[in-house]
């Protein structure tokens, strides 16, 4: 599968190093390169502008799932994969643990691909000496079974509903049937997403705390949180690192063992807010006295 991707020099070639952030430790997430929905643009200022020591790839970086019904490759997201691969090439220790939407690449686990090892799940030794179990966490789905379609739920999804809601009622119209709220039905759904994540982080968190680590880094259900629970007196960790479909999050371990969620689309826009200040040519200070 990743030889059968066509990798190429990047089109959009990377700006000098100097700018990067540096961490001890990045977690990205579902990417889902191949589909329309991944945010490769923002990804791409990201990996232009952070570098650390290890990178774990926590599953759904490659949607094989889509690419199987419909080959959608822009080069942007070569650009992603060419950076991924530079980065090994330059040092960084890449670890990549396939999701449920990249499974094929399961099967090739323990084996290392130009520097990137393939993983089922880590262990990750924070500078603090914290223990954590690194995951996609597709694994708790059967778990949560019933369920299980709301870790999908997106914004697309509502409106995909919304549209689905119409086509169904013109049809029951025509069968002489009664008007039927789909929309209502999915929305019942969604006020109970919040109810499914919360649940999920417990079990997940629980599993953790079976392990007997200190703390849990996963992905799967799009939503970047960090929460602290208590299991059997002691304190677990919980962390997910988010997505790059619509909340492009990426968790980060500061040199001193510190976690820090990422939220790109605010750090661009502080950045660019520094930026007019620096055109503007005047101290920042001075421009919030007047
Ligand atoms: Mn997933």
């Amino acid at each position: 599968m990743l030889s059968s991707l066509p990798i190429s020099e990047p089109s959009v070639p990377e700006p000098s190093h100097q700018i990067r952030a540096r961490y001890r430790t990045i977690w990205i997430s579902d990417v889902h390169l191949g589909t329309k929905g991944c945010n490769a643009e923002m990804l791409i200022d990201f990996l232009d502008r952070t570098d650390s020591e290890t990178m774990y790839l926590v599953g759904d970086i490659i949607d094989g799932w889509r690419l199987k019904k419909k080959f959608y490759w822009p080069s942007s997201h070569n650009d992603i994969v060419w950076r991924i691969m530079k980065r090994a090439k330059r040092g960084t220790r890449i670890v990549y643990i396939p999701g449920n939407h990249d499974e094929m690449f399961r099967q090739f686990t323990g084996l290392n691909f130009g520097g990137v090892e393939i993983r089922r799940a880590a262990f990750h030794d924070t500078a603090d000496g914290r223990r954590l179990m690194v995951l996609h966490g597709d694994e708790f789905d059967a778990v949560m079974l019933s369920h299980r379609w709301l870790a999908f739920v997106g914004d697309w999804a509502y409106h995909a509903v919304m549209k689905l809601n119409y086509v169904v009622n013109v049809t029951r119209k025509l069968a002489g049937k009664p008007y039927w709220s789909l929309s209502k039905a999915a929305k019942h759904k969604v006020k109970n997403a919040a109810n499914f994540i919360s649940r999920y982080e417990e079990i997940v968190a629980k599993a953790a705390g079976d392990r007997g680590v200190d703390g849990v880094v996963c992905g799967h259900i799009h939503t970047a949180e960090m929460r602290s629970f208590d299991h059997a007196g002691r304190a677990v960790e919980y962390w997910n690192d988010g997505d790059w479909v619509e909340g492009c999050n990426a968790l980060v371990e500061h040199n001193d063992g510190r976690m820090e969620i990422l939220n790109w689309p605010d750090v661009i826009r502080e950045r660019e807010r520094c930026e007019e200040l620096d055109r503007a040519g005047a101290p920042e200070t001075t421009r919030e006295a007047a």
